[in-house]
């Protein structure tokens, strides 16, 4: 059976495959992407999100929309960066761009896909839920039109990724970035898987992750991952701040191929301002979501691996 996508991503390096690998899966129906600027600037962001449905999308004609969303704690710059590089790709420019931009901003797109669909579309977020909680906000109405909601983001960790002045550690980043946001979207109904970092921990990029992909690099699909992957630090020989996960890949992961993570229900609140603002908190009286703890992590690689080589 279709599973109808509506993607909203944010820019960084396993954004932009999320997207890529997303284009490979035959069983989903991506619906259309929104690019908000928080892990990334959002000119590098948009443009590199147009070329790879240009260049990998095998001739599917999909909707970008630009997201005015801000930030309440914006990202490191550094970071944000990493869409410049990717955008440069020789292999994402060597033809003339053809995907344009819709005329009006994320949120309301996404309103409006929804409402005009035939379908309930799954909705995968892999940056901040800002663009939700406003589309939510303006139009409650939509949660009928919601499958479920697929996020990257939170912790119940005892130590998150965020390590910022004026912070303790304890939240996620994509919640930490507007964790008000997170708030509203626990606030409905709408069924939620949460690939937190539980789960996103067990799937480090590393040298022989890497090595893996060099030796296929025939393939152009496994090219571009490699190339991708060349951007961002691997983990060597113990965890820094900028170490880097498949965080998002593995969530877009769970859509095409469920059985490789293992859910448990959970119930949970987010703290939205002070020294943990962002932090997810386990709680009895919160609202459920499936918390995505575990994944196989061999098959995990492969399965992308498989799908990149159909690129
Ligand atoms: O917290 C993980 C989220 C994911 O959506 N992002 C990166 C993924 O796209 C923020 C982030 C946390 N640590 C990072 C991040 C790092 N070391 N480099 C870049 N982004
Ligand atoms: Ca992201």
């Amino acid at each position: 059976m279709k599973k109808y996508v509506y993607l909203n991503h944010d820019g960084g390096v396993d954004d932009l495959i999320s997207l890529f690998l997303l284009l490979q899966m035959d069983e989903v129906e991506l619906v259309g992407v929104g690019v908000t600027p928080a892990d990334s600037y959002l000119e590098p962001a948009q443009y590199a999100s147009r070329k790879i449905i240009d260049r990998f999308g095998h001739g599917k004609k999909i909707e970008v929309a630009l997201s005015s969303s801000r930030p309440v704690n914006p990202f490191p710059k550094e970071w944000r960066m990493h869409a410049f590089h990717v955008d440069a790709f020789p292999v994402l420019n060597e033809f003339d761009l053809k995907t344009g931009v819709v005329n009006k901003p994320a949120h309301l797109h996404l309103v409006e896909t929804l409402k005009a669909s035939k379908h309930k579309i799954t909705l995968l977020f892999v940056g901040p839920l800002t663009d939700l909680a406003r589309a939510l906000y303006l139009t409650p109405e939509i949660v009928e039109k919601i499958e479920k909601l697929v996020w990257m983001g939170g912790s119940f960790l005892e130590k998150g990724n965020v390590e910022e002045p004026e912070h303790d550690g304890t939240a996620e980043w994509n919640a930490f970035w507007d964790p008000k946001a997170v708030a509203i979207v626990w606030n409905t109904n709408i069924p939620i898987d949460l690939v937190a970092l539980e789960s996103t921990k067990k799937v480090p990029l590393t040298n022989d992750i890497r090595k893996m992909w060099a030796k296929q690099r025939q393939y152009l699909g496994i090219e571009f991952l490699g190339q991708c992957y060349a951007v961002v630090p691997p983990l060597e020989h113990f965890e820094t701040n900028s170490t880097y996960y498949l965080w998002d890949v593995l969530t877009t992961a769970t859509i095409g191929y469920p059985e490789l993570v293992k859910k448990m229900e959970v119930k949970s609140t987010v703290i939205t301002s002070g020294q943990s603002q962002g932090r997810t908190e386990l709680n009895p009286n919160g609202r459920p979501v499936q918390l995505v703890y575990d994944v196989n992590h061999d098959e995990f690689f492969d399965y992308i691996t498989n799908l990149a080589k159909k690129a």
